[in-house]
């Protein structure tokens, strides 16, 4: 273990929101006087109807529930716009940066940002959108996408955001699971020089999707588009005939705001449901305390909107505290790996929150595309989406930040809306590496396999105890397949999938995934969604895909395919399986590998022995490691794979 210790700058222990002793007082009071804490800290927001109970939660199956500040009401877009008219409406609330470095950057103010997500949320509602119908959000990093997401919330439709790099099928899967009748997209979008079809592709899905009725197409690039006559509408065009004012709909704070697709351990991405109050009110109070934030500074999360990170701390945590959000188009190494550092001179960014994956990348590079630029600006380093090696946090912090900058190694999940375990700049000494300590009211333990709590120094099964107000609802449509995925592993526990240990000095440090689902540069993948999508193949018989390692991406895909009987393996079926992959799910599940696998080491009962798969796909073949194989149907079936392990 690393024995490093970057202690609290000092004018970060005299200037942070949260000193050390703020947060001690502070967590003490979220968990002994819960329900207070929780109903003072709702006042960050602005209430229609201020809620008068807090928590009203239950990990328990008979009265199993997440329920949070139920009697108040509000509007989420009026908490991230109007409040902010009366003293910042000419205050820039997006800065967005294009593709194209010499392409010019807009700056949209509150105001503007106000009146654009008022003419949208008329324009769907004039498409017949009313509140708590599904929209289904297919758009690149350009500002319609915010916009687009704060006009669902004011008028109280469901957003459910799929990320621009999925495939056709991929996104007529979540259209149809949630039964959107109506997607938002572009012409195309623009990623590091090369467009994406988003159009094209919403035409090929709406082959499979009979419920999708409309679709409201975003001009961006001015690329060729075919629009269906009857079904598909110009966003300018519809914009153009409406107000540019729509009075915000009141929301219970139990309403839906949000469905997001993720990757669990079955092959079907599931909705994980946020709902309005509790999810604002976390995303806004981590924003503020976690980030540091104060008015004024120009912050930057570089995630895409297709997942939660760009919807926690894009949109909703930055406009709820009347911030400025940077929304960068592009990718962190185009043109050149010195880009995002340009980007950060450019707009004079204090505060930037990447994924480790995108560090490793750019690090790999070189120091001298770093040193080449100012980044005086930095006053504060974010990252998200996977546990962050010693190298790369230590070059983040040394080169990147020059050695000043404190480093925020934010662990939380889809599910969990906002951060959840992470230091606090003005409260706590770093570790590279170690995501540090719970946030106000989160009630993490360590469990061994038999559900046995781990006290000091330990590792195991990391669980949180309690709700919190940014705890996901239900997964849409299926409330018991909600219940069954994440209390029922260890009742009385919402059961987070990571394992993690907490050292001697109480920090905690996050291990990994400890079900079926890899990690490829900080997105969710599941294992079952790539063996799903190879198996679809004709001349694949059988799929067992595990993680291994990756310099850059963190985890790369390996899969294991067995094939038909009279189907020879061959270079060229390799590579149609692989493009076959990307077009099934999309190019963020490219396989990294495929071994053609006569068999897999299965045990008696014909279950898949994946510890098996994964050490061999690590390279790590000794006998120690396979360990007993005794158990297995066909033990020979190993030592083929360890003969033909591939890289
Ligand atoms: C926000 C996000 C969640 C999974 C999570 C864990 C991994 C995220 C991490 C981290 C170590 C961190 N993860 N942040 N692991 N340190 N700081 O990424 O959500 O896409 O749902 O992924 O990502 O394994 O369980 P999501």
């Amino acid at each position: 273990m690393s024995q490093d210790v970057y202690p609290v700058p000092i004018e970060w222990a005299e200037k942070a929101r949260v000193d050390k002793a703020a947060y001690d007082a502070m967590v003490r009071a979220s968990l002994e006087d819960a329900d207070a804490f929780w109903l003072d800290q709702a006042r960050r927001l602005d209430w229609i109807t201020p809620p008068t109970k807090a928590n009203e939660s239950s990990f328990a199956e008979e009265d199993f529930a997440i329920r949070w500040f139920a009697d108040g009401e509000l509007n989420v877009s009026a908490n991230c716009l109007d409040r902010h008219l009366a003293t910042r409406a000419d205050q820039v609330a997006i800065i967005w940066e294009p593709d194209d470095p010499a392409a010019e950057p807009r700056r949209i103010t509150y105001a503007e940002l106000h009146a654009e997500v008022c003419r949208f949320a008329n324009v769907l509602t004039a498409q017949g959108v009313k509140k708590g119908d599904r929209v289904t959000v297919y758009l690149p990093m350009i500002p319609e996408a915010a916009v687009a997401l704060l006009a669902c919330a004011r008028i109280g439709a469901v957003h459910s955001v799929v990320f621009g790099g999925f495939s056709p099928e991929a996104l007529a899967g979540r259209i149809t699971d949630c039964d959107s009748r109506i997607v938002i997209t572009a012409d195309e979008g623009r990623r590091g020089g090369k467009t994406v079809p988003l159009k094209a592709n919403v035409d090929k899905a709406a082959a499979h999707t009979p419920c999708l009725k409309s679709v409201i197409v975003v001009k961006a690039t001015g690329g060729a588009v075919t629009m269906s006559e009857g079904r598909d509408i110009w966003y300018h065009e519809a914009a153009a005939s409406v107000p540019a004012t729509c009075d915000p709909t009141p929301m219970s704070a139990e309403d839906p705001l949000f469905l997001l697709y993720t990757s669990g351990s079955t092959g079907k991405p599931k909705g994980v449901l946020h709902t309005s109050g509790g999810y604002l009110l976390w995303a806004a109070m981590t924003f503020e305390t976690v980030f540091d934030y104060h008015q004024g500074q120009v912050y930057w999360c570089a995630a895409d909107i297709g997942w939660v990170t760009g919807h926690s701390y894009i949109v909703y945590g930055p406009l709820a505290n009347g911030g400025t959000s940077l929304m960068y188009e592009g990718v962190p190494n185009w043109p050149d790996a010195s880009r995002v550092w340009q980007v950060v001179d450019r707009h004079q960014v204090e505060i930037v929150y990447l994924a480790p994956t995108a560090l490793r990348s750019l690090m790999k590079e070189g120091d001298h595309l770093v040193t080449a630029t100012s980044r005086k600006s930095l006053k504060l380093l974010g990252t998200v989406g996977e546990p962050i090696n010693p190298e790369a946090w230590r070059w983040y912090h040394d080169v990147v930040g020059e050695g000043r900058c404190p480093i925020v190694d934010t662990w939380w999940q889809t599910e969990t809306g906002g951060h959840m375990i992470t230091p606090l700049p003005g409260a706590h000494a770093l570790k590279p590496g170690s995501a540090t300590a719970p946030f106000f009211g989160v009630e993490p333990y360590l469990l061994d396999p038999e559900g046995k709590r781990l006290e000091g120094k330990a590792e195991g099964n990391l669980v949180i105890a309690r709700s919190w107000p940014g705890q996901m609802r239900t997964v849409w449509g299926d409330h018991d397949r909600f219940f069954q995925t994440y209390f029922t592993t260890y009742p009385g526990y919402y059961t987070t999938g990571d394992g993690a240990r907490r050292d001697e000095d109480g920090y905690w440090w996050i291990t990994g995934r400890v079900d079926d689902v890899i990690n490829v540069s900080g997105h969710r993948m599941g294992t079952a969604e790539v063996e799903s999508a190879l198996v679809l193949h004709e001349d694949v018989a059988e799929a067992a895909v595990v993680g291994m390692p990756h310099d850059v991406k963190g985890q790369g895909i390996y899969a294991y395919v067995t094939l038909n009987a009279g189907v020879e393996p061959s270079d060229a079926l390799r590579k149609t399986l692989v493009q076959w992959v990307r077009q099934e799910i999309g190019p963020i599940a490219t396989p990294d590998a495929i071994q053609f696998a006569p068999g897999l080491p299965k045990t008696r009962s014909g279950k898949i022995m994946r510890r098996i798969l994964r050490k061999i796909a690590e390279g790590d073949t000794s006998a120690a490691a396979l360990g007993d194989t005794s158990t297995l149907a066909e033990p020979a079936v190993v030592e083929d794979l360890v003969a033909n392990r591939v890289g």
